[in-house]
């Protein structure tokens, strides 16, 4: 790549983070700047020239903008195909895409839980609320721990861009208390596995403390 790409991120954003995973991955030459959501910089006059909604992450390589994390994951793919993150042959392949875009399950559940975590002050949190939300992410990890049961990764034994999605939810829930050991073993032996990749190490949120929270840790039974 001649000029290192640029990409606008929020930490603690899990579609943010698998794009700088990817970037990671790949070994790509890359700038990222972290913007302050609190202080609307995702919303600023040169963000929405970039991407009238918004939101992030957003990608700049070279004259090129891209935004939509599976449209940036796509178009990264396609630019800088080597390391490859989806699997050559077509029945991996079509694999890793199904997880990939089925791992907006995933998202839906998870966004509406750490959005309402985040923007509701701990003395207004309603627990029913937190374990209302917190039942419809865990029927939905009900499908991954399945998954990674069946392989070390999403598509088989090779990591693709399927993986580094569910890792990004599935480590913010488990930041917020989720606890995987026992309930979710093939999950948490996942994301122990992606916790030694320079990628996750090179990009784990600055601003997480050491211990995990404990607003998901009394889950639903
Ligand atoms: N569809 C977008 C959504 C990404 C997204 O939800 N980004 C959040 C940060 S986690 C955001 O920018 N929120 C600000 C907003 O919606 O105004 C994508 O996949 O890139």
């Amino acid at each position: 790549m001649p000029d290192p790409s640029t990409i606008r991120a929020v930490e603690c954003s899990p579609p943010c983070w698998m794009v700088r995973l990817a970037l990671e991955e790949k070994g790509l030459d890359h700038e990222c700047k972290l913007l302050s959501f609190t202080a609307g910089e995702h919303k600023s006059p040169e963000m929405l020239a970039k991407n009238p909604r918004g939101t992030v992450p957003v990608l700049m390589d070279g004259n090129i903008v891209v935004y939509e994390t599976l449209a940036i994951l796509d178009y990264l793919e396609y630019a800088y195909p080597q390391p490859a993150l989806l699997p050559n042959t077509h029945a991996l392949r079509a694999l890793a895409l199904t997880r990939l875009h089925e791992a907006n399950n995933l998202k839906q559940v998870g966004m509406a839980l750490f959005s309402y975590l985040m923007n509701t002050k701990a003395i207004d949190l309603d627990p029913g609320e937190v374990d209302h939300l917190g039942s419809f992410l865990h029927d939905e990890l009900f499908f991954w721990e399945y998954y990674y049961g069946i392989g070390q990764f999403a598509a088989g034994s090779t990591i693709s861009l399927a993986d580094l999605a569910v890792f990004a939810y599935v480590a913010t829930a488990a930041h917020l208390g989720l606890e995987l050991e026992e309930r979710y073993p093939n999950l948490y032996a996942f994301c122990q596995r992606m916790k030694e990749r320079p990628s996750v190490l090179a990009t784990w949120p600055s601003v997480w403390k050491q211990t995990p929270y404990s607003y998901l840790t009394a889950g639903p039974e």
